[in-house]
């Protein structure tokens, strides 16, 4: 009778905090022993030159949502998760759509049941369009009790956006539940007034994305969202930092002590706005938000890395074929501004659906990138892609590290493999991949999710709705300091203010 149900033998293991050799059984979906001389498994896995780190989670990704009137994202759960999954994510987080002018329970009501498809384990950052009343009182604190602990808000597109007096009516209620907010930062009227201006002058190119939103307006966002947080004290998370000078500001934030975590996206990392310049319209497959930047703001984004300013790095995965969305100029998901078509029928730049697919390059480019070529070590590597994710998310313990009682989410990682990245390998929806041609040196061979194979020699063996539901929360991380600009309480006025 064997003691375990896997165990994996002979591989170096990489958690946040180390690395070390040793054998790893799994019993029940959870991590049951790390160590020597492990007793027999059912299944045993010759890990021999190979890592062992946490299955990835990637915090940030769009699949299948659901647009007002009616859109619905190409990638979807069953896709988006199997692409996970062949890339050695084992957990995301997506956005639950809020549609201006109705209620959360009535924007896009099936988004649950979709999810339900996933392959992947994943779980929700709520988007709020509308902060009434009515969601302010009964439906955020609803979700919180389900187990949603994250809010997202937008400082611009058309119709996300929210004024800062919205925006901080959502801080104050975050605080009073206990929730995370998170925010894409970048100033709506300063992007609407280049936008014009570029228009008048007949400067229509998918370049010209980059040139309406240059840094400053991401800067001056990012500033503006972390004084309001400070205001109201509540903790925050910056989305997809793009550039050197935003890194600045929030390191400036840290140093202050304020309660301000960022990401970056891979992108940012490989690609640069010269991507933008790519001929026959191509340019539009890079068309995301904030725009790519030139390759000086990828190195200080490295910086920022290693100096711990930046602790994660996720995909921003949101996809649009080439073919067809990234060429319509009626597609109607995150563009800024009435479309404007080209006479060659290709929608002008800031009609362009903004997003790239990621979720499946995102830790192989990630390790190939930093690790490979010397710019991180292993254990930043594993922090980036899941152990700060999980902490951050309210996943501690359970998910984003090795250790017995957390789930068994383990990639093996081959270190010396190199593999070219192409979109006929590719498992998302989406038809082509930013990454096309790339020469990735190391490479996930097999991805385990709660100790089932799900991925072996890169075919995806999960069944579709495998993927279960992480709630989470209360947790430390996210609890605000108790320190107010004024010593007035301004989400509990019924607490005495302390200075
Ligand atoms: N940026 C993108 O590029 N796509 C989706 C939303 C976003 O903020
Ligand atoms: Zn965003
Ligand atoms: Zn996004």
């Amino acid at each position: 009778m064997p003691d375990y149900d896997i165990v994996i033998r002979g591989g170096r293991l990489v958690t946040a905090a180390e690395v070390f050799d040793a054998d790893l059984a799994i019993k029940d979906g959870t991590i049951a022993a790390i160590g020597r001389d492990l007793g027999p498994g059912r299944e045993e896995i010759d890990a021999t030159g190979k890592l062992l780190m946490p299955g990835g989670i990637d915090p940030h990704c769009h699949i299948e949502e659901v647009s007002q009137d009616g859109t619905v994202q190409e990638e979807s759960f069953e896709t988006g998760s199997r692409a996970a999954l062949a890339g050695g994510t084992t957990s995301f987080i997506c956005f639950k759509p809020q549609w201006r002018g109705k209620s959360l329970a009535d924007s896009a009501p099936d988004y649950e049941t979709r999810a339900a498809r996933s392959l992947a384990d994943y779980s929700f950052h709520q988007i709020i369009t509308d902060p009434t009343p009515e969601a302010l009182a009964e439906e955020i604190p609803a979700l919180a009790a389900r187990g949603i602990r994250s809010l997202k808000v937008f400082l611009t597109y058309d119709p996300l956006r929210l004024t800062d007096g919205e925006f901080l009516k959502v801080l104050a209620r975050a605080r009073q539940l206990g929730m995370l907010v998170t925010v894409h930062c970048e100033n709506y009227d300063a992007i609407a007034w280049q936008q014009e201006a570029l228009l008048a002058a007949g400067l229509t190119d998918p370049v010209q994305h980059a040139w309406a939103r240059p840094p400053l307006v991401e800067r001056e966002a990012t500033v503006r969202a972390m004084a309001l947080a400070e205001f109201v004290d509540q903790p925050l998370q910056i989305f997809h930092v793009s550039a050197g000078e935003v890194a600045e500001e929030i390191a400036r934030a840290k140093g202050r002590g304020q309660k301000v975590w960022a990401e970056t996206c891979t992108h940012y990392l490989t690609h640069t706005i010269e991507d933008l310049e790519r001929p026959d319209f191509e340019g539009a497959k890079f068309v995301c938000s904030p725009a790519l930047r030139d390759r000086g703001e990828a190195d200080r984004l490295w910086d920022a890395i290693r100096a711990g300013t930046i602790d994660i790095v996720s995909s921003d995965h949101c996809g649009f074929s080439f073919a067809t969305a990234k060429k319509d100029p009626g597609a109607s998901s995150y563009g800024q501004g009435a479309a404007v078509v080209r006479p060659d029928g290709t929608p002008a730049f800031n009609a362009i659906p903004n997003g790239a697919p990621g979720i499946e390059n995102r830790m192989t480019v990630l390790f190939s990138e930093g690790v490979s070529k010397g710019r991180i070590d292993l254990q930043t590597f594993v922090r980036l892609t899941s152990a700060n994710a999980a902490e951050r998310y309210g996943l501690g313990g359970r998910k984003g590290t090795l250790m017995p009682g957390a789930d068994a989410d383990i990639v093996l990682w081959d270190p010396e493999m190199e593999q070219t990245i192409t979109i006929g390998e590719m498992h998302h929806a989406i038809d082509y991949t930013p990454w096309e041609g790339y020469r990735a040196k190391g490479w996930p061979v097999m991805t385990l999710r709660r100790g089932e194979i799900v991925m072996r020699d890169g075919a995806v063996l999960a069944e579709p709705g495998s993927g279960s539901f992480l709630a989470r929360g209360p947790y430390a991380a996210i609890e605000p300091r108790g320190v107010f600009t004024n010593g007035f309480d301004n989400t509990r006025p019924d607490i005495p203010a302390s200075r």
